[in-house]
């Protein structure tokens, strides 16, 4: 061990050792944290190998094609946004921005399209390969949308990785483009309201480790929601990128509730606000071409920051949606390499980057290179197969059950688990009930979750509309449905339809004031002490992160301290375990590597437990597991 030490110490690797090497390396004498390091992987690998990832049961190991690295180019990442913004801070940068002829491009791949297509399950060491790539090859974007949304509690709960971390990396690996993250207004990056001084503290946590532009929506569009966290953005001297998320059809005359002067005069309050930038969200891909024409020729008129367009595909007809609205000045465009692309999720970039040919605001890029970024993370794609549920062809129906992108699959995949599989044309069109029911309100996360947890309650007990009317005062309802009503979200615009607010809340009285008004700040030196009792870090990050989600916090750190950091596994290995015979290198920080080979593993003993056999970087180790099936 000693030995391994010396021949895996950097400066050894390097060649820029002296004679005194080892009298300055003491640590060199240390075995036992990498030991321990290495029993804990080991441990979880031996786990995923014979139960199979988070207790699925155990796989065949697939054969996966080898991964297609985008080349090496051997520059320095060119000066982009981020230098611009560095600059000449918010608002000044904002001005410049609206200033430029082309049109700007936000690459998603690393943040929303894999929510959208693989339930956000996409690991950091996938993307850490090639992040410093686009740094290099793609670099006159807008910005990297790497960060926030569902990333950030999938990341603890099953990536089992520390996604502070991750913002890190990027920040390391992307010197020169704005990272870009989502953030849900007062419900943060959950899926309820949080006291001020929580949201404040985690916007600080994400500008301190990184983020530079912040979208920050709120579900139900209430601009109440939303001031603490813009004015924390911009307290932070940050980019506030400020959405006003839409639903319906602008077009349709019939559906007045949200119509253009809504979202104009939403507009109109959001640059009030302190919006250096406004985003449309078009959460779901409703915004048909013509209505993104008219959208946003309208907000150009009517307020002076940079808009930014974020759709998903959906529909077929979403580069057709940006084609009309780069005619209309949209300033920026979301979008995801090709192989990310489409289904749930954004449009491709590639393909974008050729419908605008010939046309005075296509942007410079390197399409070469960004065919190679993506085939790079087509080539990584085949791994998150167990969660990919994309679909392959267009649908249109989701003009009729407004669905956002990132819930589509994800609901598809929580109807299975309550056995309604094969429900899903009756959940798609009771999802659309029930939005009407609640007096069709502005769905996204969280309030998007409320509408499809009522729906599976309504599809499996077999419920009608007319059934929650008549007998509602006997129901059991899903408790977001409750906390909903109860004004938890915030009110929904034109308030809730009274009659179905009284049945659920069955006589307790809705709170009307903004909801984080009436949460009690949080103590954080308290916290720090309950984390230190814990034995967790107590980093203002993970205070934070426990604040948001205390739960999944304590299971993620009770999983490290079992099995360690297992984000340096590559993913097959992660979701599927080793084969027989199978040696993997695993990098545990730089320049130090550990080789683990599996050798085979016993039969279950009378227990159920099975001995998988594995050499060590060379030595002979085995590791006891309960065989769950
Ligand atoms: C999120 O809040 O995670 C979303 O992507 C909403 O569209
Ligand atoms: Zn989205």
């Amino acid at each position: 061990h000693f030995l391994i030490n010396v021949l895996e110490h950097p400066e050894f690797q390097s060649g820029s050792y002296n004679v005194n090497f080892i009298e300055e390396h003491p640590e060199l004498f240390e075995l036992k944290p990498d030991r321990d390091r290495g029993t804990k992987l080991l441990r979880y690998i031996a786990d995923v190998t014979i139960n199979g990832y988070s207790g699925a049961g155990a796989q065949e190991v697939p054969d996966f094609e080898p991964i297609q690295m985008p080349s090496t180019l051997d520059v320095s990442p060119a000066s982009g946004t981020k230098q611009k913004f560095d600059e000449l801070g918010p608002d000044k940068f904002s001005k410049w921005l609206s200033e430029q002829k082309q049109v700007f491009f936000t690459d998603t791949t690393w943040r929303d399209a894999h929510q959208s297509l693989f339930a956000t399950r996409l690991r950091t060491i996938d993307m850490a390969r090639v992040a410093g790539h686009a740094a290099k090859g793609v670099p006159n974007l807008f910005s990297l949308e790497c960060w926030g949304g569902a990333t950030f509690d999938v990341s603890y709960r099953f990536l089992h990785e520390d996604p502070w971390e991750r913002l890190r990396m990027f920040r390391r690996e992307v010197p020169n483009t704005l990272l870009q993250m989502l953030l849900r207004g007062a419900n943060a990056v959950g899926y309820t309201s949080y006291p001020d001084n929580v949201v404040r503290q985690f916007i600080q946590r994400a500008a301190a480790n990184g983020i530079d532009a912040f979208r920050v929506f709120d579900s139900l569009n209430s601009l109440d929601n939303m001031h603490v966290a813009i004015d924390e953005v911009r307290a932070q001297n940050k980019i506030a990128e400020v959405a006003l998320c839409y639903t319906g059809d602008i077009l349709d005359g019939a559906r007045t509730k949200y119509n253009l002067d809504y979202y104009v005069n939403m507009a109109k309050d959001l640059e009030k606000a302190g919006a250096n930038i406004i985003a449309i969200k078009d959460m779901a891909g409703l915004l048909k071409p013509q209505a993104s024409y008219n959208l946003v020729s309208a907000l150009k008129d009517a307020v002076s920051v940079p808009i930014h367009l974020h759709t998903h595909e959906g529909s077929g007809n979403s580069i057709y949606t940006y084609g009309r609205a780069v005619d209309a000045g949209v300033d920026v465009i979301d979008l995801a390499y090709s192989a990310f692309a489409n289904g749930t999720s954004q449009p491709s970039m590639n393909s974008m980057y050729y419908a605008l040919s010939g046309h005075e605001r296509q942007p410079e890029m390197n399409i070469e290179y960004m065919e190679e970024m993506s085939h790079y993370f087509g080539s990584i794609r085949p791994y998150y197969k167990g969660v990919d549920k994309a679909e392959a062809y267009p649908n249109t129906e989701v003009y009729q059950h407004e669905m956002p992108g990132g819930q589509y699959s994800n609901l598809q995949q929580q109807a299975k688990m309550v056995g309604l599989g094969d429900r899903w044309t009756d959940i798609k069109k009771m999802y659309h009930q029930v939005n009407m029911m609640f007096g069709d309100i502005i769905k996204v996360t969280p309030s998007s979750k409320v509408v499809g947890d009522m729906t599976l309650y309504m599809v499996q007990n077999n419920l009608t509309e007319k059934d929650i009317y008549e007998k509602g005062d006997v129901l059991d309802f899903p408790q977001s449905v409750v906390e909903f009503f109860e004004g938890r979200l915030g009110t929904p615009y034109q308030g809730f339809p009274e009659k179905l607010q009284k049945i659920i809340l069955k006589g307790a009285r809705p709170i009307t004031v903004r909801p984080g008004a009436v949460l009690p700040p949080t103590d954080f030196e308290h916290i720090r002490h309950e984390l230190s009792e814990m034995g967790a870090q107590t980093t203002d990050e993970d205070i934070s992160a426990y604040c948001l989600y205390p739960k999944v916090y304590q299971d993620y750190n009770k999983f490290v301290k079992d099995f360690g950091d297992v984000s340096v596994l590559d993913t097959p290995t992660f979701f599927f375990g080793m084969k027989r015979g199978e040696e993997i290198q695993v990098t545990i920080e730089k320049g130090k590597t550990l080789i683990i080979k599996m050798n085979g593993f016993s039969e279950p003993d009378e227990d159920g437990n099975r001995i998988v056999l594995f050499e060590f970087n060379g030595q002979p180790r085995s590791i006891k597991v309960h065989d769950k099936h």
